[in-house]
């Protein structure tokens, strides 16, 4: 018997695992993935979805009818049961500083979340949006990313010298950023920069299939939300990626 993992192939909370688990490669886990949500379709199974009060993905149910329902609770569980090397730190310091890492990068999803929500075509006609939260949650995305690059030391993996949970975590919310949205790192965040560059070489890092038709009203979130604001706002995004 394994713990039983149920995801999506794409996406920054389902992906955190992906790339978690293709660089752990426990024995213990078993994963299914579903491909994009289609309710009519039942994909994921309602089974499944009623797992958990969301019924988003990632979802995570163990042998004793342990269910998990957030990604870094998941994580967190992960380290604690599945197989495989060390992904969190050995010493409470280690661990402390790679949780550090992973709220703040967790901090920043939510506000690029937002940002694509209400800034992209892909929010409209779905939720109710909001050109000031888009112009904001863009600020304070790049300003968080700006707060993690002041973190990082010197070392090869995010929060040390060793590959952990909050590499991870980076990953998924910078591919996601960048391969969906087309929203680079910005270039004044140089440590990330070049980790990013250097971690995307990795297998674990491959990247996801998006779908098409999503993808497509996706990308080129930053100059979209630019172009919709009138000249008098446009500007507080522009210096926020220092478009020029
Ligand atoms: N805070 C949750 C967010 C999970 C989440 O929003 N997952 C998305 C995919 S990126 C999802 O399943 N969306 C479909 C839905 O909620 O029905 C976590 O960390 O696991």
């Amino acid at each position: 018997m394994a713990i039983k993992l149920y995801n999506f192939a794409f996406g920054p909370y389902p992906q955190r695992l992906n790339i978690y688990l293709a660089e752990k490669k426990p024995t213990n886990v078993e994963v299914t993935l579903f491909d994009e949500p289609d309710r009519r379709a039942d994909v994921p199974p309602a089974a499944i979805t009623a797992l958990t009060v969301t019924g988003s993905m990632p979802i995570l149910k163990d042998e004793d009818g342990t269910v998990i329902g957030q990604s870094l609770a998941i994580l967190e569980y992960l380290e604690d049961k599945a197989f495989g090397p060390d992904m969190l730190g050995a010493m409470p310091a280690a661990r402390a500083r790679t949780r550090q890492f992973v709220h703040m990068l967790d901090e920043a999803l939510t506000f690029f979340g937002l940002w694509g929500r209400h800034g992209s075509p892909l929010g409209h006609g779905i939720v109710r949006t909001s050109q000031d939260v888009a112009e904001i949650c863009a600020i304070r995305y790049f300003g968080q990313l700006r707060l993690i690059e002041k973190m990082i030391g010197g070392t090869e993996f995010i929060a040390g010298d060793r590959i952990t949970v909050a590499d991870c975590v980076a990953m998924a919310t910078l591919q996601y950023a960048a391969d969906f949205y087309a929203v680079p790192v910005p270039p004044e965040c140089i440590k990330l920069q070049t980790w990013f560059e250097h971690f995307s070489t990795r297998p674990s890092a491959a990247r996801p299939g998006y779908p098409e038709d999503k993808l497509a009203r996706a990308q080129g979130l930053a100059a979209y939300s630019l172009s919709r604001r009138s000249n008098e706002v446009a500007p507080v995004v522009r210096t926020a990626w220092r478009l020029g």
